[in-house]
């Protein structure tokens, strides 16, 4: 966001504060747009973050509380977006932090340096790799050296940590500047942590550059100030800036709490999920405005992002070879290759590829994949890493602006899995539904199995969404006869654009099946009959749906 724009804002919750009227109510709420991702556009997705009057984050809210409207430049009115879904961060990602440690000559006194590096590995032992927390160590004195790019595995950083011994000169501001670009590269909820005693003497950059490209690109840069003597103002003055906060000489159990309320800062946001109503490259300014209601309380923000002519997000594709792997389990111990197309509209700059064993307690490990002939880029998993029962995978791709992944939503979480010998993915047999003539429930059934001994299915879930709409709901399937498996779509869900819906299932080993996938979902034509609205009844069992639609002489 623009200072100007900020200012705005800032004299309109003003504003608002002044002329909300009192209802007898205490307390406020305050509603604000932390990143705009349209790399996908014209799906958008808006980070936003809500708290109290107390700066508690405010969970538990749903669709019903928001409403998101979008004008362009060219447009005389906002218009509100109807295909807008509301989601919580923290079932997409963990959190990326760029740890900055201030390794000058200042930092020589009273063994600053050492409780740094005392209080930066206490705190990688606070995160949760496996939960997709996801960590780079920045040094600096007079220079900026990213001694650990970003990764899963502790003990890289750790051990970057470790090699880390007080110089010369500061270069606090430029140390910033470098994490926020070198953060801005990565997907998710991200924040910037600055271990230092805020002395500063050699920076190119200016304390308000950092503080504008860090407002610009969304990232909080919360600060730690180390020591007796420090400099506290420009740390206060830079977190405060960026929504971030200022901690001094933590101890280990404050470490502790800094982390959590870091933690459920960043993942206790929303993700709201719409497909713009402008879709076209037609290089405007965006306004997002985003209203919450809550309790009879209101409050918005409002941000912008820019759309080019064109200018998309790389385009990440799975070779057929590749598709295969995933169809029919692959020995232990062999090498796998991953292929995939990679395109963009100007240049892929970089591809990665993450993997690790299902299941087990690894993190992902990351490679840089090697770019063969035209646009396919390959990577060879050695065999030593190829165990039973099965491999995951995800593939980033960046054209130095945006990154896409693969497979897209979700990535960390729900990642694209190879089932490695003895142990097979589970079977789904499962007749997709075309068309229903009613707004009922929906029944979706299926047959799953697994074949291997020892083995069972684990659970079964229908993922489904209105038609139009991006992100999908879940509904547990319920075993109901022999390896029948059955699950319902409430009809709130049923409208006349139809429901998006696949299965999914997961052996007892961590290895899940698909029916139809989130991209290429099964699609059911909802015909309403011309009758008028029909009573919306919720019902949860199948049993009971029969017995209606015998009422209802269906
Ligand atoms: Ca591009
Ligand atoms: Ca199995």
């Amino acid at each position: 966001m623009l200072k100007k724009e900020i200012i705005l804002l800032f004299i309109l919750l003003m504003s608002c504060v002044i002329f909300t009227p009192a209802y007898g109510e205490t307390g406020s709420i305050n509603v604000r747009i932390t990143q705009i991702v349209s790399k996908d556009f014209p799906e958008i997705q808006v980070y936003v973050s809500i708290t109290d009057e107390k700066g508690a984050t405010i969970t538990g809210l749903s669709l019903k509380n928001f409403s998101v409207s979008e004008q362009s430049n060219l447009e005389t009115k906002p218009q509100i977006e109807q295909s807008l879904d509301v989601d919580f961060v923290s079932k997409y990602s963990g959190v990326t932090i760029a740890l900055l440690i201030d390794r000058s000559e200042s930092m020589k006194d009273n063994d600053k340096i050492v409780q740094a590096k005392d209080s930066v590995k206490k705190f990688l032992e606070l995160l949760r790799y496996q939960e997709g927390d996801r960590v780079a160590i920045i040094d600096f004195d007079s220079k900026v050296t990213v001694t650990q790019p970003f990764t899963y595995d502790k003990s890289l950083l750790v051990k970057a940590v470790d090699t880390l011994y007080p110089r010369t000169n500061t270069a606090l501001f430029d140390a910033i500047y470098t994490a926020v670009a070198e953060i801005s590269k990565e997907i998710g909820v991200k924040a910037v942590i600055v271990f230092t005693d805020g002395i500063e003497n050699v920076s190119k950059h200016t304390k308000e550059d950092v503080i504008s490209y860090a407002q610009e690109k969304n990232v909080p840069v919360y600060t730690i100030g180390l020591g007796e003597k420090i400099k506290a103002e420009p740390l206060i003055e830079i977190a405060d800036a960026t929504h971030a906060f200022y901690r001094y000489t933590p101890s280990a159990s404050d470490l502790e709490a800094i982390y959590k309320d870091i933690a459920q800062k960043e993942k206790g946001q929303y993700l709201l999920t719409y497909t713009t109503h402008n879709p076209r490259f037609d290089g405007t300014t965006r306004k997002v405005t985003v209203k919450v209601t809550s309790d009879g309380k209101q409050s918005q923000d409002v941000s912008t992002y820019l759309v080019g002519t064109k200018d998309t997000a790389p385009e990440i594709n799975l070779t057929q070879e590749t598709k295969n792997l995933m169809t029919i389990s692959q020995f232990a111990g062999k090498d796998i290759t991953i292929t995939a197309k990679i395109t963009d509209d100007v240049k892929v700059e970089e591809a990665r590829i993450f993997y690790r064993t299902t299941k087990s307690n690894e993190v992902y490990k990351e490679f840089l994949m090697n770019k063969s002939d035209s646009d396919i880029y390959s990577f060879k998993i050695p065999g030593a890493d190829v165990r039973t029962p099965g491999i995951d995978f995800y593939i980033t791709a960046s054209d130095g602006k945006y990154v896409s992944t693969e497979p897209k939503y979700r990535p960390t979480l729900v990642p694209h899995q190879i089932a490695i010998l003895p142990n097979n993915k589970p079977n789904i047999i499962h007749s997709p539904i075309k068309e229903t003539k009613s707004d009922n429930p929906i029944i979706i059934e299926a047959e799953i199995t697994d074949r291997d001994s020892g083995d069972y299915v684990e659970w079964a879930k229908v993922y489904y969404r209105q038609g139009g709409r991006i992100l999908y709901q879940s509904i547990d399937m319920k075993k109901v006869t022999g390896d029948i498996w059955r699950a319902v779509i409430p009809n709130d869900a049923v409208s006349k654009e139809g429901i998006d819906y696949y299965i999914t299932a997961s052996d007892s080993r961590g290895v899940k099946a698909y029916s139809g996938t989130d991209i290429n979902p099964y699609h059911i034509n909802v015909v309403l009959r011309s009758m008028g609205p029909l009573p919306r009844i919720f019902v949860e069992y199948a049993d009971t749906l029969y017995k209606i639609d015998l009422i209802r002489g269906y």
